[in-house]
């Protein structure tokens, strides 16, 4: 697809169809870019806005209204609690609070800039000048190893560079509808399944949540062809036959954000008759391997690199390993599609990259002789996957240590059936400062940060398992 003006140019909004649904709500192309320019009259000139990530249509307009305004957003989690949505609002500088104010703030104290509210009946027909292609579009914040989450700037450029290489591997037309129910603030469900479809032409449908009944309704109701989800959408599809056998029509099931199961990837094939397309990506990157529509599928691999996009595999010296799909090495990236680094944090961007300019990713990998990839695990295991979700054990030891009652924390992913990997956290409590219970501690986190990033369970342990150095040993803990 060429890229005329902006992000949205090429397709003709007098498109009658309705563009983008969310739960029972619709908008035809036409209305929701009235509407969104109604949002960009109300935010234009404004340094960084926070855009409140709910699964809903004013979401969406919200978020369309600061990208044809030129103006950088950060989509905030719905329920990321004080502590969480404290550091992305003051990190990320957002003036402005479009939609609804967050659940809770009069209660926890927290701060938010002035709030702009979203109305779906507002109609503007100002039209603004294309943004540059190399500003900022969006700061999605994403976990590093230690710390509170650093927000990845990411172009507009790099936004329609990754979108188009999609679309071009995965035969992406403004025939297909996209389904799929994840939520509006990662890579997944906001770039790729909104900014995608809108960038395509071709109509969302959005289920608010990712339930394999929604799911099916949108397969049988609105004729969805291609279908979006991270694996545990998938498993939890393949556990229900019916669901599953709704999507048979289906044009292309696409799963990533985490590995796919290779026996989940049989089930789905089983009962659909499509062997889902897996694809590969980061916060960091957006997609930039995938199994094209006409490739091979093959269990546990990821495809090829994306149109714009390359990749390398090297060892520990920094040479490209041996491509007989059994090496592995660390995963590097470079293209169009890559983020312009972390916001104020010049040392962490400046060691993403290698002195020649290649993305490290911290995945290892192997590559085969015709180019496909498979991801093998990451380099850290602080960083969790759990349900699609990167958390990282640092923030989530931050936030348990917040307790008066902790005296340490370890956090680590051990393996789950449905999660991929669940988060475990071995805490040591200091029962002079009143102690504290397991549901207890969950609840401490659920209640500071996003809730996907609570502990599905605590262990209570007299003592953390430390070298010689006092560096606790985790390797022992997953043991
Ligand atoms: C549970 N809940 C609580 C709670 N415990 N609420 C408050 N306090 C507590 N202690 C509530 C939740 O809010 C939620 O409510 C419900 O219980 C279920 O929550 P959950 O148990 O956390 O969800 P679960 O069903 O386990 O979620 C599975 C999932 C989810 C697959 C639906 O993990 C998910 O949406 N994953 C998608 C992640 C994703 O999009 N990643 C992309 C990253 S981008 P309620 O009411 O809301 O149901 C990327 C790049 C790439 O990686 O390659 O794509
Ligand atoms: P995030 O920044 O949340 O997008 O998480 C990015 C990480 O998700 C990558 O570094 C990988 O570890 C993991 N990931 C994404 N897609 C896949 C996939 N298809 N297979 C295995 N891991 C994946």
């Amino acid at each position: 697809m060429t890229a005329p003006g902006s992000l949205f140019g090429a397709v003709d909004r007098s498109d009658e169809r309705v563009a983008v649904t969310v739960g029972d709500v619709g908008l035809r192309r036409g209305e929701l870019f009235a509407a969104a320019s109604a949002v960009a009259d109300r935010v234009h000139g404004a340094p960084v806005v926070a855009v409140h990530a709910e699964a809903t249509l004013t979401t969406v307009i919200g978020v369309l209204g600061c990208l044809l305004a030129g103006v950088p957003l950060v989509p905030v989690p719905p329920d990321s609690g004080p502590k969480e949505r404290a550091h992305v609002l003051r990190d990320s500088g957002a003036t402005l609070w479009l939609g609804a104010p967050p659940a809770g703030v009069e209660d926890d104290g927290g701060d938010v800039p002035a709030v702009v509210p979203v109305d779906p009946a507002a109609r503007s027909a100002a039209s603004w000048p294309v943004p540059p292609a190399d500003s900022t579009a969006m700061i999605m914040y994403t976990s590093g190893t230690t710390g509170s989450p650093k927000g990845a700037l990411i172009s507009h450029r790099a936004l329609a560079a990754g979108l188009d290489g999609l679309a071009e591997a995965w035969e992406w037309t403004p025939d297909d509808t996209l389904v799929h129910g994840l939520p509006l603030f990662h890579v997944h469900g906001l770039i790729l399944g909104v900014l995608g479809a809108l960038r395509v032409g071709s109509p969302l449908v959005h289920t608010q949540r990712p339930r394999p009944a929604g799911y099916a309704a949108a397969a049988t109701e609105h004729g969805g062809t291609m279908f979006f989800g991270v694996p545990t959408v998938w498993s939890r599809i393949a556990a229900e036959p019916d669901s599953a056998r709704a999507l048979r029509k289906a044009r292309l099931l696409v799963s990533g954000s985490a590995a796919l199961p290779p026996s989940v990837f049989r089930d789905v094939l089983e009962l659909t008759g499509h062997a889902p397309v897996e694809r590969y990506g980061m916060t960091e990157t957006m997609i930039t391997i995938a199994v094209r529509a006409d490739g091979e599928r093959r269990p546990g691999w990821v495809g090829v690199p994306i149109r714009g996009v390359r990749a390398r595999i090297v060892d520990d010296a920094g040479a490209p390993v041996d491509p007989d799909g059994e090496t592995i090495g660390d995963l590097q990236i470079r293209g169009d599609c890559t983020f312009d680094g972390y916001l104020r944090r010049p040392e962490e961007t400046a060691k993403s990259w290698t002195e020649d300019g290649w993305f490290r990713t911290g995945d290892a990998a192997v590559v085969d002789a015709v180019g496909y990839h498979r991801i093998v695990g990451r380099r850290s295991s602080d960083l969790i996957k759990t349900g699609g979700y990167r958390v990282g054990a640092g923030e989530v030891e931050a936030a348990l240590l917040d307790h008066p009652a902790v005296a340490e924390a370890a956090v680590v992913g051990l393996p789950d059936p449905d999660l991929g990997q669940r988060i475990v956290a071995f805490v040591v409590v200091d029962s002079a400062a009143g102690g504290a219970g397991e549901q207890q501690l969950i609840e401490h986190v659920a209640g500071q940060l996003s809730v996907h990033k609570r502990p599905r369970e605590v262990r209570l342990v007299d003592a953390l398992p430390r070298n010689a150095m006092g560096k606790v040993q985790k390797a022992l803990l997953v043991d």
